[in-house]
């Protein structure tokens, strides 16, 4: 048992004029909030890499973190300090979820076999602790990027053995993920891009990633797992051309495989902003399609180019895409997973604490406000007006299937058709949105 978190209390809500470092001010779990809890609405779920594993590099510096279970020494005995201190975390934290890729919980063997047995070894006593806790998993993946065999991608390798190993890892996490209960699994496509055309054929690589995605689709069905599965769109980092670029270019190959009612997509608001998007458009392209799965939550830094990871600390940088989401139902199987890390300054236990129970009320204060938004009705009721006219005459003339260009052209002229322009009132939205912030 590791005693690395056993200074730290259980977290609770003590609200917002409560001084301790150590207690919610916003998440209350079990307020209501939109009809029901925010523990049911926010479905929180820690991350097992950033959270547990990553040592704090960034492109210039290597490990800052000296966390007991990163020492040299016996692998198997770290990942099994590793997940003592997690559950530790996680009962603490109470984020009624958690994420974990296969190598963030188990090392490597000498071969696949071995990989396979340390995986599955790590997978029987999570098993337990989720018994023992009732932590719940939202969501396993697959690591197909970090090794060095993955470095020209995994599904979209030149080499077909480098796919074969990737769908041998998604096999064993797919069942491990059904075994444990998770309600989803997500693909995030790592290196499935390219560097260079000068070596690449994408027409090949695009078909194998296809060929990929039905076999994670057609292995679903098989073994009866009723979770979603999800993509996770990013633009690039870390290839240059990623072929899952946003929810838009992941739609569309999507269905174009046909895959469009089989996969949802789990958004990432730092992906968002690195598309040249932002989290609230990725939220609302993917809810006009139906097709919001999940997301992961964090921030970028507008003045550092890279995926920093950045635990939320804005209600003003989320409240639109809560209101598209939470306005459409809700997340539903989905859940809001911090694939969010501390800075590499950051170095103490305490540090992970801080940082979870600020990304945590940021939400929470970020829910009420949704909640406000969508009771007081004035922004959703303006965008409701502005599209008014659709419903009258001229809008379903055009939408009619029977209607032509030129009868419309010819609309325009009997009846006198002139345009009036009209205002979009951006500023005065922004004052109204201002008094929920
Ligand atoms: C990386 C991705 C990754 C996925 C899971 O940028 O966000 O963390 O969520 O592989
Ligand atoms: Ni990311
Ligand atoms: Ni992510």
């Amino acid at each position: 048992m590791t005693e690395y978190f056993s200074k730290i209390p259980e977290i609770k809500f003590e609200g917002e004029e409560s001084t301790n470092p150590f207690a919610f001010k916003f998440y209350d779990e079990s307020k209501k909030v939109l009809g029901k809890s925010m523990k049911e609405h926010l479905r929180f779920a820690t991350c097992y890499w950033h959270t547990f594993t990553w040592p704090g590099l960034d492109p210039f510096g290597g490990q800052t973190f000296d966390r007991p279970w990163m020492q040299a020494g016996d692998e198997m005995k770290m990942a099994k300090m590793k997940l003592d201190a997690a559950f530790d975390f996680f009962t603490k934290i109470k984020t009624p979820f958690f994420c974990f890729h296969d190598r963030d919980i188990s090392p490597e063997g000498s071969n696949y076999a071995e990989t396979q047995k340390n995986f599955f070894h790590i997978i029987d006593l999570m098993e337990q602790k989720i018994n023992d806790s009732g932590m719940k998993l939202l969501w396993g993946t697959a690591n197909a990027f970090s090794h060095k065999r993955y470095m020209s991608g995994a599904s979209t390798n030149p080499d077909p053995e480098v796919f074969a190993y990737k769908a041998a890892q998604v096999k064993d996490c797919m069942d491990a993920t059904m075994r444990l209960g998770g309600q989803n699994y997500v693909l995030w496509g790592g290196r499935e891009g390219y560097e260079t055309i000068l070596n690449t054929d994408m027409t090949k690589e695009t078909a194998n990633l296809q060929r990929f995605l039905e076999l994670v689709v057609n292995y679903k069905h098989k073994i009866g797992f009723k979770g979603q599965i999800l993509l996770e769109p990013k633009p690039h980092e870390p290839t240059k051309h990623q072929y899952d670029f946003d929810s838009a270019t992941c739609l569309a190959f999507l269905r174009k495989a046909g895959l469009e009612n089989e996969i949802k997509l789990n958004v990432e608001v730092n992906h968002a902003t690195l598309s040249g998007h932002n989290f609230e458009h990725e939220i609302a392209y993917a809810t006009s399609n139906s097709a919001l799965g999940s997301i992961d939550i964090n921030r970028g830094d507008t003045l550092i180019g890279w995926d920093t990871d950045q635990f939320p600390n804005n209600p003003a940088d989320l409240i639109m895409s809560f209101y598209f989401i939470f306005k459409n139902g809700g997340l539903g199987q989905g859940g809001m997973n911090f694939d969010a890390k501390i800075r590499r300054q950051s170095i103490d236990a305490e540090d992970l604490f801080h940082a979870h129970i600020g990304g945590m009320d940021v939400c929470a204060k970020t829910l009420i406000a949704v909640e406000k938004l969508l009771n007081d009705n004035v922004i959703p009721k303006f965008i409701e007006d502005r599209y008014e006219d659709w419903n009258k005459n001229l809008g379903q003339f055009i939408h009619n299937k029977d209607t032509g260009l030129d009868d419309i052209n010819k609309k325009v002229i009997d009846d006198n058709i002139e345009p009036e322009p009209r205002s979009g009132r951006q500023e005065y939205l922004e004052n109204i949105l201002n008094k929920y912030l």
